[in-house]
């Protein structure tokens, strides 16, 4: 069995960090009354909140094993992948209802994103070496045309609204797009990718800050105006050319 190494460090900077986010985020919510605009505050504390146990279970070697790969032991956490294909479809359904995506709209960037992340999860349980790098291309596959559809779909649904929510919008959706393209180049830099650039200590510390960055700095900059929130979740006036 596998045991947490002094990357621990930073697993408990996360878990603090997810703690933290989540406790602001109840407190930024308490008092809000409308049920469409509490739907934000609900799916951003439950991704905080995942993750801050998730978190939890990586620095208490809960979340760690190990898979042998080519005759080599690589310790994996494996607690990233089931916090990762549940936080990441709630951040893309906040983004969307920001938006004002339709269904299909929904559904299509939940599914891409839930493919992605268990055709990344095939890819880190894979014990030979040129397999997962195969597996982390599909996975990547799958992310760009999710990056596709934010940039395209999406963000022509989100033209309908006004300009204040747009603009929130635009930021939210270019700090999903830089952060998220930077997790398949840490994995490949990292210990799953096998290479070996990026020791465990390091990309444990690189992961840690992309998705304190993806969750709580998502979350904060999501929250930060309750008149944007109520002006995106009201009907949506007629687009005007
Ligand atoms: C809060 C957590 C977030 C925003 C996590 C995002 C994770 C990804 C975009 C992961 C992508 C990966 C690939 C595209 C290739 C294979 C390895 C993954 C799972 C790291």
């Amino acid at each position: 069995m596998a045991t947490v190494g002094p990357e621990s460090l930073w697993l408990w900077i996360g878990t603090i960090g997810m703690t933290i986010g989540t406790l602001y985020f109840v407190g930024k919510g308490r008092g809000v009354r409308d049920a469409k605009m509490q739907e934000f505050y609900i799916i951003t504390i439950f991704i905080t909140t995942i993750a801050a146990a998730m978190y939890l279970a990586m620095a208490t070697g809960f979340g760690l094993t190990e898979v042998t790969v080519n005759g080599q032991a690589l310790e994996i956490y494996w607690a990233r992948y089931a916090d990762w294909l549940f936080t990441t479809p709630l951040l893309l359904l906040d983004l969307a209802l920001l938006a004002g995506a339709n269904r299909n709209t929904i559904a299509t960037l939940v599914g891409l994103d839930v493919f992605m992340i268990a055709t990344g999860a095939i890819a880190t349980f894979t014990t030979v070496a040129s397999y997962r790098i195969l597996w982390w291309g599909i996975s990547t596959g799958a992310l760009l045309v999710l990056l596709y559809v934010l940039v395209g779909t999406l963000s022509e649904q989100a033209r309908t609204k006004s300009g204040e929510v747009r603009s929130l919008f635009g930021t939210l959706r270019n700090l999903v797009i830089a952060l998220w393209l930077l997790y398949p180049v840490v994995w490949i830099l990292g210990t799953e990718g096998t290479i070996g650039v990026l020791p465990l200590y390091w990309e444990t510390a690189a992961f840690m800050i992309l998705d304190l960055s993806a969750k709580v700095g998502f979350g904060v900059l999501l929250l930060r105006s309750r008149s944007v929130l109520a002006e995106a979740r009201a009907p949506t006036a007629a687009p005007t050319a």
